[in-house]
């Protein structure tokens, strides 16, 4: 496999909350995207350093190439990490950015069954290891996104997702139940790359540490 942008070191990050959260961070280590991602359609930004790419991919998919070593590194929520699993990569840093709580979410009013729990998400590794863990039987739906809507169908009677704020929840008549564990970004890096580029990347690291403001 041919790997051209690779003479750069590729950092993958998604649209929306975690790239905006993220380039004051990369500022600080020099790094300034040439393309703004919401309104270019480049998925291969240059940035202000010659050796630095970014590529912009979406929020689930970045473990994945950060694995692979498509992308050196990469800024992934705590949630889609835990349920990537992790393979192929080191978590080197907390962002302390894109704040949130994985939850167990319901009606207020309607304690979760003692025997099978359904459970509507599109986290299913997170909530079989959480059930499991707890020793309580659940059937896990696997859903692509609006999880709110299941319990109001009936579809689960139960979700599990990312709440900051909790008014999605509150908006569509559910309530946090459980937290599961609290969600910040995290910059990951290929188990190779760190090997193969440790001093770029040790430098990388050093100036984004020394940005992050922990909250
Ligand atoms: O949207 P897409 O399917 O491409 O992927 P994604 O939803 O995983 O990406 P994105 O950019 O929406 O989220 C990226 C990361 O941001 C997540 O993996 C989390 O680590 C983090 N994060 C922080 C959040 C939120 N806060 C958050 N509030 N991700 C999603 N939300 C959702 C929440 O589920 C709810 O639907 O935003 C909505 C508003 O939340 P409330 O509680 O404030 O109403
Ligand atoms: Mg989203």
């Amino acid at each position: 496999m041919s790997k051209p942008i690779h003479q750069a070191l590729t950092i993958a990050l998604s649209k929306g909350r975690i790239f905006k959260e993220t380039i004051p961070l990369l500022k600080a280590a020099g790094i300034e995207p040439l393309d703004d991602p919401e309104t270019s359609r480049k998925l291969i930004l240059d940035t202000t350093r010659d050796d630095v790419k970014i590529v912009i991919i979406r929020a689930t998919d970045v473990p994945t190439y950060v694995q692979y070593g498509a992308a050196d590194l990469g800024v992934t929520g705590k949630d889609v990490l835990m349920e990537h699993g992790g393979e192929g990569l080191y978590e080197l840093l907390d962002l302390h950015i894109a704040k949130c709580k994985l939850m167990v979410a319901g009606f207020a009013d309607q304690p979760l069954p003692t025997g099978t729990v359904h459970v509507a998400t599109k986290f299913v590794n997170c909530a079989r290891r959480y059930f499991s863990s707890q020793g309580r039987q659940a059937e896990i739906i696997k859903l692509y996104g609006s999880m709110e809507l299941a319990p109001i169908v009936g579809l689960a009677d139960c979700i599990v997702d990312v709440v900051d704020t909790g008014s999605t929840l509150k908006a569509n008549g559910l309530v946090p139940l459980e937290p599961m564990f609290d969600v910040s970004s995290r910059l990951i890096v290929n188990k190779a790359s760190l090997k193969t580029r440790h001093l770029p990347i040790k430098s990388m690291l050093r100036q984004i540490e020394a940005a992050v403001t922990v909250t």
